[in-house]
């Protein structure tokens, strides 16, 4: 089997999506998703400019070669552009693998290590009142786990808020807002949040909460320690992660166990993390940390280690990106758990899938290859519109991390 070609479809149905349709000689063809949120063309040049030429004639059975001759051959190594341009191209040919040989991808990975995929859906509110009825509505729904984000008082953006029906969608089109970010505020109100939560549900639910890289290390290490008797399935991105040795401070301080890594795009970015226990979940994912090949390589680092698999599920993850996911979560020893934001009616149609949720879990489907397909012709009428994520200011307007 030879590719002869590939292209790149960028769409906008309800925000944007990039993704790559790699075609071989024998018609069969896979998907890869190369979305990164507010730099959308820099990974569709990457693509078309410097990628795609070079596959041509290549063998799509060859994933590891491909993979390695992509990273390595490019001489500029990681980043995110790179590591999600690379990533769609492996997701592809994973899924024509599946395809030609008439199996789901999971069992290419080793199979089946569970019969579903635990996930946690996403609520939040304006007020605490607000933020325990979209909690109770995921339960009514039969989630087992919940994110938890409310508006804290006086800080009315923060982040995790409003914008979708079942989710949170934070990117908007045109140039980046500006949210206002009070971290007194906000260390001030999570505890009565969680207290709240608690004593409403009882601790049968897992409840989760995203800090969204917003503290220092000391103020995270007192949050942790704080909200330890609300028993958090994690607490994410307390601190930014460019400096790994920042989560010791925070291990010395508390028990609250910690997801990091959705921003990560390698092994290297996690590496001191797992290796020395500083963190529990990792979040890096397959679109973003160079594909279903590399992911695998941080879940085996992780394992020994007791770190488990916690990956990015936003809505900026395309549904091709959210079908590999779940073949990866189904088959990875050291699964934890699967974000997962409801994709929009329009996004749905444009990409028809085969995943499903029941009961708390989701699951991949037993269809050849990824189960995920894309309508282009649908996909044609929902042009790409600019759009981007918020920029965070504190009060006085000193930027801060989003
Ligand atoms: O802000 O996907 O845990 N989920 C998140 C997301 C991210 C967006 C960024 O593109 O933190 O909401
Ligand atoms: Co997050």
């Amino acid at each position: 089997m030879k590719i002869t070609g590939a292209k790149v479809i960028v769409c906008s149905p309800g925000r944007n999506f990039v993704t790559l349709k790699v075609h071989t000689d024998e018609g069969v063809y896979g998907l890869g998703d190369a979305t990164l949120n507010g730099r959308e063309l820099a990974v569709a040049s990457y693509l078309d400019d410097h990628v795609v030429p070079l596959l041509v004639g290549r063998d799509p059975f060859d994933v590891e070669d491909c993979w390695q001759y992509l990273y390595k051959g490019a001489y500029w190594r990681r980043g995110p552009v790179t590591m999600t341009a690379i990533a769609a191209v492996d997701v592809a040919l994973w899924d024509i693998k599946g395809k030609a040989l008439g199996t789901p991808v999971y069992n290419l990975l080793g199979g089946r290590s569970r019969t579903g995929v635990l996930c946690y859906g996403h609520a939040s509110g304006a007020t605490l009142e607000e933020t325990v009825d979209a909690v109770a509505r995921y339960l009514d729904l039969g989630y087992r786990a919940v994110r938890a984000q409310c508006s804290v008082p006086g800080v009315p953006s923060a982040y995790g808020v409003g914008g979708a029906e079942l989710g949170y969608e934070p990117a908007t089109r045109g140039l980046p807002s500006e949210d206002a970010w009070s971290t007194e505020e906000y260390l001030r109100f999570v505890p009565r949040l969680f207290e709240r939560l608690r004593g409403e549900f009882g601790f049968d639910v897992a409840l989760l909460h995203d800090a969204h890289h917003r503290l220092t290390p000391i103020e995270a290490g007192w949050l942790g320690r704080r909200l330890e008797d609300c028993r958090l399935f994690w607490l994410e991105d307390p601190v930014p992660a460019e400096l790994q040795d920042s989560f010791r401070l925070i291990r010395e301080h508390t028990t609250t166990p910690l997801a990091v890594g959705e921003v990560f795009n390698s092994l290297y970015d996690c590496q001191q993390l797992i290796t020395e226990q500083l963190i529990d979940y990792v979040r890096a994912t397959v679109v973003h940390a160079g594909g279903i090949t590399h992911l695998r390589k941080i879940a085996a680092l992780a394992e020994p280690y007791h770190v488990r698999t916690g990956c990015h599920g936003a809505t900026d993850l395309s549904p091709v990106s959210m079908a590999a996911a779940l073949h990866f979560d189904l088959s990875v020893h050291n699964f934890g758990i699967q974000e997962y934001m409801r994709h929009s009616a329009d996004t749905d149609a444009v990409f028809p899938h085969a995943y499903r949720f029941a009961d708390g879990y989701l699951h991949p489907g037993e269809g050849p290859g990824l189960g995920v397909d894309i309508d282009e012709h649908l996909a044609q009428r929902h042009p790409y519109v600019p759009a981007y994520l918020p920029v965070a200011r504190r009060l006085d307007g000193t930027v801060h991390s989003w």
